[in-house]
């Protein structure tokens, strides 16, 4: 036991409460779509904004005091300590981590594995003890300088073998905690200047690499699901898992379209110019929508800010993608979330926590009335509804420009445009929101 959090009682679902520490919308238990919220949403704890980040920005160092900031095993555990009495206080049923979120790094990488297997071990008992599971396992590699260059994409081959003994570990540390899904993001995997890279062996490395990864995954009997996390810059100038529709023509060139799926990420999506809902919609035709972390960016800097989420219209889109794919099988929500750096007082952060579970609990609520209402997807059935006719279903398979022009010619068509009542949609979703 820590004395961290001391005198906050767990939270719990009261919306008639007058504390901002209890839940308004997330009542686990409520069956929302024919399962329990808690089971759609599947909400996790990201470890490292939790526990490792320290309040620092490109201008000042740490604002935060924690009693487990250091470098020592001792130190790790009280972290873990820590760490899993919020989860129980919040009630979340998973929590993420990387490698150098939970361990002290070593002087080799002898050292560093050793400390990990330690604190997995420890982990494993807390688990045990507590019900919490993994939703996902990654490796940190953007951190350390040795990962400058990249990881798999490296110059170096030496990075390429450090960075693939660094995945194995981690995705045996995952298999071994029962976690659901492995993430792979490439923070370096992509360049400062292109005066120095070479685009198209990087690229070959990083499909090899990937292969690797889904080989050792079926070598190892590990069920969960691999997922990449695209983001189109930050920390590089530019990485190559842009987008998901970029990361989908990357796994077809490997071979991997039916091995890997997405972790979509909300600020990840801004960066890349697109909404929340269009990179799930497109995960979701390409049926490789995994998993979900959940934040929002500051919309006037332009940056990855990782804000707990607090936007109900948005969230509501989101989990409207997803519920319309049948919700998630091994995936959930990541609070890839981080306190504001004046933000200093433990209460900070269950509070952060649980106004973010509850705007996603009132967007799931709002996404399964506006499924279950239908509206929409009859709005755009009748919009393509030309297309399941005789004519429009004759044409797209067996058409010609020859014959569909001697039809245009002797049928006289003329189209007439019709509205894509777009006003009245957006006043269709806000009678749910
Ligand atoms: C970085 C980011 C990471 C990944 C895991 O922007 O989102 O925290 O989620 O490495
Ligand atoms: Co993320």
């Amino acid at each position: 036991m820590t004395n961290f959090f001391d005198g906050i009682d767990p939270v719990k679902f009261d919306p008639t409460s007058g504390s901002d520490l209890s839940y308004r919308h997330y009542n686990p238990d409520e069956i929302v779509m024919g399962k329990r919220m808690e089971d759609q949403l599947r909400f996790a704890v990201a470890y490292w904004h939790s526990f490792a980040y320290e309040g620092g920005d490109p201008f000042g160092g740490r604002t935060f005091d924690r009693p487990w900031f250091g470098d020592t095993m001792d130190l790790a555990k009280l972290k873990a300590d820590a760490a899993f009495e919020m989860f129980a206080i919040l009630g979340q049923p998973y929590f993420c981590f990387h490698d150098l979120d939970v361990r002290p790094e070593g002087a080799t990488f002898a050292e560093s594995l050793s400390n990990l297997e330690e604190i997995v071990d420890y982990f494993g008992e807390k688990m045990e003890a507590t019900g919490t599971g993994l939703l996902w396992g990654t490796a940190n590699m953007f951190t350390n300088r040795r990962f400058m260059s990249g990881a798999a994409t490296n110059p170096d081959p030496d990075i390429f073998a450090y960075s693939a003994a660094t995945v194995k570990s981690c995705l045996d540390a995952t298999h071994k905690l029962g976690g659901q899904n492995y993430v792979l993001w490439g923070g370096r995997e992509g360049y400062e200047t292109l005066l120095n890279t070479d685009l198209v062996r990087e690229r070959q490395q990083a499909g090899r690499f990937l292969q690797m990864v889904v080989d050792y995954k079926h070598k190892i009997g590990f069920k969960g699901t691999i997922l990449i996390e695209p983001k189109p810059q930050e920390p590089s100038k530019h990485q190559y898992d842009f987008d998901v529709n970029t990361v989908y023509s990357f796994l077809l060139e490997f071979g991997l379209e039916k091995e890997v799926k997405m972790n979509i990420e909300q600020g990840h999506a801004i960066l890349a110019g697109h909404s929340f809902e269009h990179e799930l919609a497109m995960a979701s035709a390409f049926g490789i929508l995994g998993s979900i972390d959940m934040n929002r960016n500051d919309y006037q800097s332009g940056w990855d800010t990782d804000q707990f989420p607090n936007n109900v219209p948005e969230v509501a889109l989101a989990y409207y993608e997803i519920l319309k794919t049948g919700g998630f099988t091994t995936g959930g929500t990541n609070f890839d979330s981080k306190l504001r750096r004046q933000s200093l007082d433990p209460e900070d952060l269950i509070a952060g926590h649980v106004g973010a579970m509850d705007v996603c609990a009132r967007g799931l609520k709002a996404a399964a009335a506006m499924l279950e209402d239908g509206g929409l997807e009859k709005a755009r059935n009748d919009r393509y509804a030309g297309w399941d006719t005789e004519a429009g279903k004759d044409m797209l398979a067996n058409g010609t420009l020859e014959s569909i022009s001697a039809r245009v010619l002797e049928d006289g068509i003329n189209p007439e445009p019709r509205s894509g009542r777009q006003e009245r949609l957006e006043n269709y979703i806000n009678q749910f929101v």
